[in-house]
């Protein structure tokens, strides 16, 4: 076992080489979006999903609430619960209320304080439910506890359209993986954001108030804050743009002006109107993510939507 010192210097060695690789190429910056989630953004990420133009959040937790009998007869009686990302809040509370006799929810997250935060909201919410948090990056290979209880079926839940963060190839790498978590009768519910005209979803990433503006630029400090670098965060600016040929919105730090800056000694320079692309957010159609999941072996047994068609919460089976 890695203690926590171990884990916080190598989240920064794994934060250094990331900022160093992704601002030294020589065409399109980037920067993993993983990196937009200090204390800083999370708080930002909370304030997003409040923003009238951001549709997500409170699309799902409608979703859920509205079918909350059906999701919980699919997960079954006595189900073991593997939730991937563990910030959803009252998203799971909706879902975990409505189960029949839980035998254990186990919340997967690679920010260990986080994952011990809402682990300890959930047993204080839920005093008679077994909770076994797994510190994992989910996005990459690992392995379950190997005491998970045989009761009734495993369930994977990924709510949050958190799906749409990864391409292609690791969405299906990521499906295969939690169908082999699941083994044979195992069930998933899955929440994804939904193709839909442009402006909406521009607006949803570029809110009027400035809040996702805020989240994004905080990458910035966070760079400035932790690796002693001197980047004039005022000048750059938030974009959000659409990519028809990946169904993405993408976020991008544009430089307003010529910028120079340096990290850690290293000096890195930008053009006017150059880019930092820091987030991908894939919209998908059900019938697309449908495909993609049955590739990974699982067939789709239910939809949930809302009236708009915005958001889908999709049933898997084995
Ligand atoms: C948490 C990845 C689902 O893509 O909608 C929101 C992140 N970024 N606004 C999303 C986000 C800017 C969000 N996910």
């Amino acid at each position: 076992m890695l203690d926590k010192t171990d884990t916080e210097a190598q989240q920064r060695e794994a934060f250094h080489r990331d900022v160093h690789a992704g601002l030294a190429k020589p065409q399109q910056k980037t920067l993993p979006a993983r990196w937009l989630y200090d204390d800083r953004g999370s708080e930002l990420f909370e304030e997003i999903t409040q923003a009238p133009e951001y549709y997500p959040t409170r699309t799902e937790t409608g979703i859920l609430q509205e079918n909350a009998g059906a999701i919980a007869a699919l997960f079954g009686s006595e189900a073991v619960i593997l939730e991937y990302g563990a910030g959803a809040g009252i998203k799971t509370e909706i879902v975990l209320e409505a189960l029949d006799r839980p035998s254990l929810y186990v919340p997967i997250d690679i920010s260990g304080d986080f994952l011990a935060a809402s682990a300890e909201r959930i047993r204080e919410r839920f005093p008679d439910l077994a909770v076994e948090p797994v510190t994992a990056d989910f996005t990459q290979e690992f392995d379950l506890p190997g005491d998970l209880p045989e009761a009734g079926s495993r369930g994977g839940f990924f709510p949050g359209s958190t799906i749409g963060n990864l391409d292609r190839a690791e969405a299906l790498a990521f499906l295969k993986r939690m169908r082999r978590h699941v083994g044979e009768g195992g069930v998933a519910v899955l929440g994804c954001d939904l193709k839909k005209d442009i402006p909406t979803l521009i607006a949803a990433y570029d809110d009027a108030a400035g809040v996702t503006a805020a989240f994004d630029l905080n990458i910035l400090t966070r760079i400035n804050r932790e690796l002693g670098a001197d980047i004039p965060v005022e000048s750059f600016a938030h974009e959000a743009r659409w990519n028809e040929a990946t169904s993405a919105i993408e976020m991008h730090l544009v430089a307003r002006e010529p910028v120079t800056f340096s990290i850690d000694g290293r000096r890195f320079a930008m053009e006017e109107g150059e880019t930092i692309h820091t987030e991908n957010s894939r919209k998908y159609d059900v019938e697309g993510l449908a495909a993609l999941a049955k590739e990974a072996g699982w067939s789709l047994d239910e939809v949930w939507t809302d009236g708009k068609k915005r958001f889908a919460v999709m049933g898997l089976k084995v």
